[in-house]
């Protein structure tokens, strides 16, 4: 079949009003960069007319400055799932112009399956290849794309030829079948490969082609500092010492990085540590230095929802696919991520905190408990199916005004039951086998900076005794202190005594 070749503003025309939008791509990844700008000027110039425009979006996880910042900043987005990094969608979320849908990312495509959002009228996938009969070559990410192209009414493709198509064959298409008759995945080590390398759809139902020569939109990182360093180290001496003692087994366990900063220097000190073997990755998402530590061997196969590096990165795979060919796989979100998976394997889970709390709750979403930062990713999937799930983060924020260790966490994404080990730059706290009085010991003794230390050991014997103590009138009193004086440091606990 030959399919219609339409410019990105032909095909944004598709797109209407109050429509279901799914897209390919995963954290920047892979998503779409020329078709959404213009569904942001169509907006644009319908609001100027008067009339509404809105559309509610779905992805893999975040997309990039041509999606999810375009759409935002032009009031296109009525509603979002499942996670998105960008300042101005962050910016609109917090103003409560956007309904954004939080939630687990693995659980994303299935969500739609099952039909909790309604149907999807339109899918836009970028691609690095498109044949005749409708096979769909993606670019550096899964996602939610098999589940997308499969439900909805009309596809566009990008066909992106940044892409080079020397990276077909690094994706493995699968997608369960849904309850009841849903069977075991046939997953049993990182690098099996139990699907397509491509998405199979009926190519009737492709209604644009839009040729494209655009880089991906992938974030730079910071370089590791002090601090960060220093949890990278504390991560590694943890898993080495896990490891001496027998607790993960010799040959090591696949590990999951989540993104960011310090998910990057925490990756980067592991490599580096020559008391870890050589290891394998079961992950959502692989940054520059994991492709470091594999042309120097230290890792050995990366299985990932995305490539989310830097495109001189990119370039080098794409060059190099006699190296990195049997070294990575990319699969869809729902697979990356799931949970019978990540409980077989016996996978380290490695997330980033903003805040934890005493009894080992942890916030990875919510400033002072109401402002969005990013979103929960996949970093719940793997927490609660992991064989040790580890959360790491500076002991302190914003020059020492904040506390990432307090009372009584502001927003709840994992809780005390499914958090192992809570990990700063002042020591490793492990949380395995204790009760929540003896964690909470734990945790202000390693983990907390020397300024807090005694404000949380006074908050505790404030709290009394118990099996969880609590003084639910001063739990959130580091918070009020932050809000009121700018300070956690300025908590006075005399001010919630009875
Ligand atoms: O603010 O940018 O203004 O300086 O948060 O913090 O230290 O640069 O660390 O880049 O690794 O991000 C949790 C946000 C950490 C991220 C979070 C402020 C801090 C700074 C960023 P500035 P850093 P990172 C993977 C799996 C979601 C959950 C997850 C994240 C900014 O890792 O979004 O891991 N995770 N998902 O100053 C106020 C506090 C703060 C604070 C940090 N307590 N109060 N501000 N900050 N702690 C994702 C996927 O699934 C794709």
């Amino acid at each position: 079949m030959s399919y219609p070749y339409l410019s990105a503003a032909e095909a944004a025309t598709f797109v209407k009003h109050g429509m279901n939008i799914g897209v390919s791509g995963f954290t920047p990844a892979g998503s779409p960069k020329a078709v959404t700008p213009e569904i942001a000027k169509i907006a644009e110039a319908e609001h100027a007319k008067g009339n509404p425009f809105q559309i509610s979006l779905f992805s893999g996880a975040s997309t990039g400055e041509s999606c999810d910042g375009i759409l935002s900043r032009t009031h296109a987005m009525r509603y979002r799932a499942p996670y998105t990094t960008n300042g101005d969608f962050r910016k609109a979320v917090n103003n409560g112009e956007i309904a954004y849908n939080d939630i687990h990312l693995s659980q994303m495509a299935q969500e739609l399956r099952y039909g909790f959002f309604g149907k999807l009228d339109v899918a836009i996938i970028e691609a690095c290849e498109l044949t005749a009969d409708g096979k769909i070559y993606l670019t550096a990410a899964g996602g939610i794309s098999p589940t997308v192209a499969q439900m909805a009414d009309k596809i566009i493709v990008e066909l992106n030829a940044f892409h080079s198509k020397n990276s077909i064959g690094l994706h493995d298409v699968y997608q369960p079948l849904d309850p009841p008759v849903r069977r075991e995945i046939p997953i049993y080590k990182p690098s099996d490969r139990i699907g397509t390398p491509y998405i199979q759809v009926d190519p009737k139902k492709i209604v644009g082609v839009v040729e494209v020569n655009i880089p991906d939109e992938a974030r730079g990182f910071t370089e590791p500092d002090e601090v960060t360093t220093q949890i990278g180290h504390n991560v590694a001496s943890f898993l080495a010492a896990d490891l001496k003692r027998g607790i993960i087994p010799k040959t090591f366990l696949p590990l999951q990085s989540g993104v960011g900063n310090i998910a990057n220097a925490v990756l980067a000190a592991l490599g580096h540590d020559k008391n870890i073997p050589a290891f394998e990755m079961y992950t959502e998402v692989i940054q520059d230095s994991v492709i470091a530590l594999m042309k120097e061997g230290r890792i050995k196969f990366g299985s990932t929802c995305s490539l989310s590096v830097t495109n001189e990165c990119l370039g080098e795979i794409y060059e190099n696919m006699a190296f990195f060919g049997d070294k990575l796989v990319m699969r869809p979100s729902e697979i990356s991520n799931n949970p019978e998976i990540v409980r077989r394997l016996g996978i380290v889970a490695m997330n980033t905190a903003i805040e934890a709390d005493i009894y080992g709750n942890v916030n990875s979403t919510h400033i002072t408990g109401t402002k969005m930062m990013n979103g929960l990713g996949g970093s719940g999937d793997f927490t609660r199916n992991a064989y040790i799930s580890i959360f790491s983060c500076p002991s302190v924020a914003k020059g020492g005004c904040i506390s990432a260790i307090v009372p009584m966490v502001s927003h709840v994404d994992h809780n005390e039951h499914s958090v192992n080990v809570v990990i700063t730059e002042q020591g490793i706290a492990d949380l395995r086998g204790k009760s929540p009085v003896e964690r909470a010991h734990e945790i202000i003794e390693k983990c907390a900076h020397p300024d807090y230390k005694q404000i949380l050991w006074d908050y505790l014997k404030l709290a009394g005794k118990g099996q969880t103590p609590h003084s639910l009138k001063a739990a959130l009193g580091m918070h009020v202190s932050l809000l009121e004086k700018g300070d956690m440091r300025l908590t006075n606990w005399a001010d919630y005594a009875n």
